[in-house]
C-alpha cells in the first residue's frame, strides 16, 4: 500500500508497563494523540483477553477522537470486534492470507520482519507495510536480537516495493539516517512513551519524519 493511502509516518507502539498505572498508560498515548501522532499499535502481548477488549475499546475512542488510526497487535478477533483500523502481525501470528480471506479489505495489516528475506515474504503474504528492525540496539533488544543496521534496510527497501517503518532504538537524533536508508517512516516505543514531556518528544519526531512544520 503506498504511502500516501497507509496515511502517517509515525507509528506509536505501547508499552503500558513503562507507566504506573493503566490511567497514566491511556493519558500519555492521549498527549501524543493530541501533539499530532496518527497511527497507535496497542501491543499488550500478556494482557488476558477480557482486559485486553476492554483496553482495546479505550484505545478506540481515544483514536477516534483524535482522527488517527488504530492498530491491534496479534489478535484478530480484538481488531475486528473493536473495529480498528488495522492489526500488525509478527512471523509467529496468524498469516496474513488468513487475516485476508476473513477481514477482507476491512483492516489495514502491518507485518513485522527482522530480515530481507522476511521483508520480501510479507510482501509476497500480502502485508500493506512492514517494520523492519531493530536497526539500533533497544531496551528489549534481547528479545528483539542484536541490530540488523542501517545497510539491510537499504537492502531491503531494493527489494520491496512495500512501504517501510523503521523500528528498534529510534531516537530523534537516528530518524534522518533512518529515513535516508528507505524507510518512509519510523515505529517506536521508548522514544516518546519514556520521555517526560510527551507532546514535546511526540512534536520533535512528527517534524523530523515530515509529518508536520
Ligand atoms: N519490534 P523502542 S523492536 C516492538 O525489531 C519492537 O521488530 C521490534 O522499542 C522489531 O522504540 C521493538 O523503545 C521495540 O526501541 C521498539
Amino acid at each position: 500500500m503506498p504511502l500516501q493511502r497507509i496515511g502517517f509516518k509515525l507509528y506509536l507502539i505501547t508499552d503500558r508497563k513503562l507507566f504506573s498505572s493503566t490511567d497514566s498508560f491511556v493519558k500519555s498515548v492521549g498527549e501524543a494523540l493530541a501533539a499530532g501522532v496518527k497511527a497507535v499499535q496497542l501491543r499488550e502481548k500478556d494482557l488476558p483477553t477480557r482486559e485486553l477488549l476492554d483496553m482495546s475499546y479505550k484505545f478506540r475512542d481515544l483514536t477516534t477522537r483524535f482522527d488517527a488510526k488504530l492498530f491491534i497487535n496479534d489478535r484478530l478477533d480484538i481488531a475486528l470486534s473493536v473495529c480498528a483500523d488495522g492489526i500488525h502481525v509478527g512471523r509467529s501470528g496468524i498469516p496474513i492470507r488468513e487475516i485476508r480471506r476473513i477481514a477482507g479489505d476491512r483492516l489495514m495489516i502491518g507485518c513485522s520482519t527482522h530480515s530481507v528475506t522476511e521483508a520480501i515474504e510479507a510482501e509476497r503474504d500480502g502485508a500493506d507495510f512492514i517494520t523492519f528492525g531493530p536497526l539500533y540496539p533497544t531496551p528489549a533488544k534481547l528479545k528483539f536480537g542484536e541490530p540488523v543496521g542501517l545497510d539491510s534496510l537499504r537492502e531491503a527497501k531494493k527489494e520491496v516495493g512495500l512501504t517501510i517503518f523503521g523500528i528498534g532504538g529510534i531516537k530523534s537524533e537516528n530518524i534522518k539516517d533512518v529515513i535516508n536508508s528507505g524507510a518512509s517512516g519510523v515505529a517506536l516505543i521508548s522514544g516518546i512513551l519514556s520521555m517526560s514531556d510527551i507532546a514535546l518528544a511526540a512534536h520533535e519526531y512528527l517534524k523530523k519524519v515530515g509529518e508536520r512544520r
